[in-house]
């Protein structure tokens, strides 16, 4: 008979054992994973391989400069393409902060190339609809560090500062550096076992945050530049050009996190980022407060996440353009929702 996956609060015990009996695991988070993707990830994977689990971890898309410090000194990673040939050598598929494969590889379905998969995530959704055999997901935690660092505790895994400092990245990139109120007393308590075990919080939040290139100052000067208000509903957005990037010589990466800026202003409770993102098409990252949902609108316009933090693509090279069709939607779906 095979079991029923499970979901909770602390992993299933048939899930450690899942991994720690693998042979070859291959561990990806979703395509151009953030840092709570990345730090659950690079975790996961420290913590198996010093289990004696042979692992490889997997990427698709592009690694951010600012968190490719979690991967200093990592062996056996790489990008991984949506091949048969590519999953063969592989007896176990973890997907970390992302609900099914098609998050990772844009449109990918073939569900039966892929080795059985275990799913660790915090996303709204339907863990099981890509078959997985075990899932730990629990949507109501902040990150899927959060997560990560349970599995870790029930692997009983030896917590290196490297591991922490890949977990405590996690939960700071997803919590806003604790800043927001997803940063629960299990957060903190989290963070506080994981600095106990060495992790320097000075250095992560270092690494990724202040590491900033001088084109990606004169980017934001530019793209502060664009901030337009629209006070009916307390919206903030602002765009960053192809011609912004040229300009600044900036890169893609070096607008990650602007949308703070239009957030952080007094009175604005969603805040909006329009950006080209590299393939002809405008992304939008969409923030909010507390008494707005963004997931809602970011799904009408054919994209997902949460409440606070959601974000779709236009198909719209030109981010001008794409800001005047969400202005056009967006006031029907951002009232307050108490
Ligand atoms: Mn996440």
């Amino acid at each position: 008979m095979t079991r029923a996956p499970a979901s909770g609060i602390w992993p299933d015990p048939s899930l450690t054992e899942t991994l720690k009996a693998s042979r070859q695991v291959l561990i990806m988070g979703h395509s151009n994973p953030d840092g709570d993707s990345l730090g659950s990830a690079v975790a996961l994977t420290l913590a198996l391989r010093s289990l004696n689990v042979a692992v490889f971890l997997g990427y698709n898309g592009r690694l951010y400069q600012h968190l490719t410090f979690l991967l200093e000194g990592l062996t056996d990673y790489g990008p991984i393409k949506p091949e048969p040939s590519e999953f063969r050598p592989f007896d176990l598929f973890v997907l970390v902060d992302c609900l099914h494969p098609n998050r990772i590889w844009d449109g990918f379905n073939n569900l039966s190339a892929l080795p059985p998969r275990l799913v660790i995530d915090h996303h709204p959704g339907d863990p099981l609809k890509c078959g997985a055999k075990g899932v730990f997901h629990d949507a109501s935690v902040s990150s899927t560090g959060e997560l990560a660092f349970k599995v870790i505790e029930a692997l009983n895994a030896p917590l290196t500062r490297t591991i922490a400092e890949a977990l405590l990245a996690a939960i700071m990139s997803d919590t806003g550096f604790f800043s927001q109120n997803n940063a629960t007393p299990e957060c903190f308590r989290q963070a506080s076992v994981l600095v106990a075990a060495g992790a320097r919080s000075d250095y992560v939040v270092g690494r990724l945050k202040r590491n900033w290139t001088q084109s990606r100052v004169r980017l934001l000067r530019a793209a502060l530049g664009t901030l337009e208000i629209a006070p009916s509903c307390h919206l903030a957005s602002m765009i960053v050009t192809e011609a912004m990037l040229s300009e600044t010589e900036a890169t893609l990466d070096d607008m990650e996190g602007f949308v703070e800026y239009p957030r952080s202003m007094a009175g604005v409770e969603v805040a909006a980022l329009f950006r080209v993102d590299g393939h002809g098409r405008t992304r939008v990252s969409l923030r909010s407060g507390l008494n707005y949902n963004v997931r809602e609108l970011a799904e009408a316009l054919g994209g997902g996440g949460h409440s606070q933090a959601a974000a779709y693509t236009d198909p719209s090279g030109d981010p001008v353009e794409a800001r005047a069709r969400f202005l056009a939607v967006a006031p029907r779906f951002l009232k307050p929702s108490s």
